[in-house]
């Protein structure tokens, strides 16, 4: 039976980057569907305040953001290797554009053109995570937005028609990146006119489309919180732990995204490494957790 939890939804892109990760490991896990807008208050109690899906949770550790997720499934499951460690920096680079550029121009055109099935509390959820995020799509920032992505789109199709994966002849996490947000976008009509022009892109987005998922039993909210409060978080430092004069062991921590859904979580901090930060939580409920952190994307800030 598999240790690990994947707090997601069906819809959200940036579980089906993971849903990838986990088939391409040819991992078996637990999927817990969270709600797709705040409140979650079975998500919550786990990480502290963060409210952004997908959340790894094995025993009563939980691991928020992707790229961070990403790392620990190569480090605990190092075969087959998703990144070889000769494309891993630009497959980090890449990967660190698509989360955060690419999504952006990606996002609210999506979002905007699929109005009509999503609730009106949708758009109040976003555009509180998100100011400048509305239905009516906020001026012109759907058009600008939408002329970024097709930009974007051309950019990726003429790579792809010199190489059959975004850094070269083998799938690496650039292209999972990648892949989520341009699938995710192709269901707004002017992002799957745009595909229907870029044959390489498009070849490339069915490949991915049909690859593993991976083996997923759906697990309640109930049975995740009760697993971490059986559970004790593994505290001693791993061998690759650095010693950060910025984040001194046993300091309280305020961590917050700097992008969007800024939800903030606060703790001790137990140990770091270069790009991982991780603390420690008691949640009067669910007991000890220790909830890791990517630093790159986050505001650290050491309470006085
Ligand atoms: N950088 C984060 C981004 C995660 C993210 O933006 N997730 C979206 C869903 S795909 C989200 O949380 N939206 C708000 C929500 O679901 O509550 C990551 O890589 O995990």
């Amino acid at each position: 039976m598999s240790d690990l939890i994947l707090h997601q939804y069906e819809l959200s892109p940036f579980s089906e980057k993971m849903r990838k990760v986990l088939g391409f490991k040819g991992l078996d896990y637990h999927s817990v569907d969270q709600p797709d807008i705040a409140p979650k208050p079975a998500l919550t109690p786990l990480t502290g305040g963060y409210r952004r899906i997908p959340v790894l949770q094995i025993g009563a550790h939980v691991y928020c953001d992707t790229a961070l997720m990403v790392r620990e499934l190569e480090r605990r499951f190092p075969e087959p290797c998703l990144t070889p460690p000769a494309l891993l920096g630009a497959a980090e680079i890449v990967a660190d554009w698509a989360d955060h550029r690419l999504f952006s121009m990606a996002a609210l055109p999506t979002v905007v053109a699929l109005a009509e099935i999503l609730p009106p509390e949708f758009f109040e959820d976003r555009a509180k995570m998100s100011p400048g995020f509305s239905a009516e799509g906020a001026g012109g920032a759907v058009a600008h937005s939408e002329n970024q992505m097709l930009l974007a789109m051309s950019t990726l199709d003429a790579q792809l028609n010199r190489t059959p994966f975004l850094l070269g002849e083998q799938l690496t996490l650039a292209d999972l990146s990648v892949y989520h947000i341009v699938n995710f976008a192709a269901a707004a009509p002017v992002f799957g006119n745009g595909l229907a022009a870029c044959a390489a892109l498009n070849g490339w987005l069915e490949k991915i489309r049909a690859m593993d998922i991976g083996t997923s039993t759906p697990m309640t909210q109930e049975a995740a919180l009760d697993i971490a409060r059986a559970a004790q978080p593994h505290k001693p430092p791993p061998q690759d732990a650095i010693d950060d004069p910025q984040l001194p062991v046993g300091a309280s921590l305020t961590i917050q995204a700097d992008d969007y859904g800024q939800e903030v979580t606060q703790g001790e901090i137990v140990w770091t490494r270069e790009n991982e930060v991780v603390v420690h939580r008691h949640d009067t409920d669910i007991g000890d957790i220790l909830v890791h952190y990517p630093k790159q994307g986050y505001r650290l800030a050491v309470d006085a």
